[in-house]
């Protein structure tokens, strides 16, 4: 099949109306094929990645005006002939459908950037060459997805509807955008849409002290936990690989909770650690389960098991028989 004649040769030289238009709406140059317009329907303005198929075809449509009615032309050759990008088309030809419309499939050229089409015949009266219109597309490596509210990985899915921490296309604070806080940062609130708070580290406080009766001992009859401190590299900001919470007993004890706090629950439990030597004799075990409520604020069930021996000057060796301690502290950052 192929272009239509001028339907009368005395009026032959009818200028042609071809109104082409690309999707982008810019106007299409046109030839002078009598009596036959084409425009482009869809596909122009695609965006794919280099080397692939464009998901739409291209798809132009060739009409006509009968008394004043504009049909479409059936049966009538339309050729595509990539001009820029490199690129290639399934068939290079198609006819058109009894509404007028002819489709190609365009597969991108290697590179990223400009890719074209032109529409193209050749006029079966005069021979001459006629380009109809021009699809435009533009080639694109395909990149990992982010949250940046583009289809980076061209799947079709912009950004992931399953990254908690990614909205609207933008990263919650102190987050990936994904589902991971930012290293040194926890959802200490557990709410998306804030992103991750930072731990602080220092000293903190805890309410109430905790007290262990040791009525054995003559001396230091009580032991105090009074303060925690969280051990970070600054005291302003806690490593998020290294975090380790102690507490001292006066001054002779010490237990540290090594904890990963890459969520918000924190817990360990060990041997307690003589900090000096006194004349004391101390051994103990600790067990610590808790979870951060803030940046700056905790709240932890402790148990505490103290054995000591005291060596008294001028009495010997006492046994202290400290009594178990199970209790619920909450913690507190002390300052800013
Ligand atoms: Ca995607
Ligand atoms: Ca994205």
């Amino acid at each position: 099949m192929t272009l239509h004649p001028p339907q009368s040769p005395l009026i032959g030289l009818v200028t042609l109306m071809l109104v082409l238009s690309s999707a982008c709406g810019n106007p299409v140059e046109n030839a002078s094929l009598p009596e036959i317009s084409l425009s482009v329907v869809s596909g122009s303005g695609q965006t794919g990645a280099v080397g692939a198929e464009l998901p739409q075809p291209v798809v132009v449509r060739v009409t006509k005006v009968v008394r004043g009615v504009t049909i479409g032309v059936p049966l009538q050759l339309v050729n595509f002939r990539v001009v820029r990008g490199g690129g290639s088309v399934f068939a290079g030809s198609a006819m058109t459908d009894l509404q007028g419309v002819a489709r190609e499939y365009w597969t991108l050229g290697p590179e990223a950037g400009a890719n074209a089409l032109e529409v193209r015949a050749v006029d079966p009266a005069t021979g001459q060459k006629q380009v109809y219109g021009t699809f435009e597309a533009t080639g694109v490596i395909p990149r990992p997805e982010v949250c940046n509210g583009v289809d980076d990985n061209l799947d079709g899915t912009v950004d992931d509807p399953t990254w908690s921490y990614c909205s609207g296309g933008a990263a919650a604070p102190n987050t990936d955008g994904k589902n991971s806080c930012s290293a040194g940062y926890l959802d200490l609130n557990g709410t998306a849409t804030d992103g991750c708070e930072r731990l602080v580290g220092g000293t903190w406080g805890i309410t109430p002290a905790l007290t262990m009766s040791c009525p054995g001992l003559l001396i230091n009859e009580d032991f105090r936990v009074e303060t925690f401190t969280l051990d970070a590299p600054s005291r302003t900001q806690l490593s998020i690989t290294a975090g380790v919470l102690s507490a001292f007993v006066d001054f002779d004890l010490r237990f540290d909770v090594p904890f990963v706090p890459s969520t918000e629950s924190f817990g360990g439990s060990g041997a307690l650690v003589p900090v000096n030597s006194s004349g004391i004799s101390l051994t103990g075990t600790f067990a610590l389960d808790g979870r951060f409520t803030s940046p700056t604020t905790f709240e932890a069930t402790l148990d505490l098991s103290i054995d000591l021996t005291a060596n008294v000057p001028g009495i010997g060796l006492r046994d202290g028989n400290c009594e178990d301690l199970h209790q619920t502290v909450t913690g507190s950052r002390a300052g800013a």
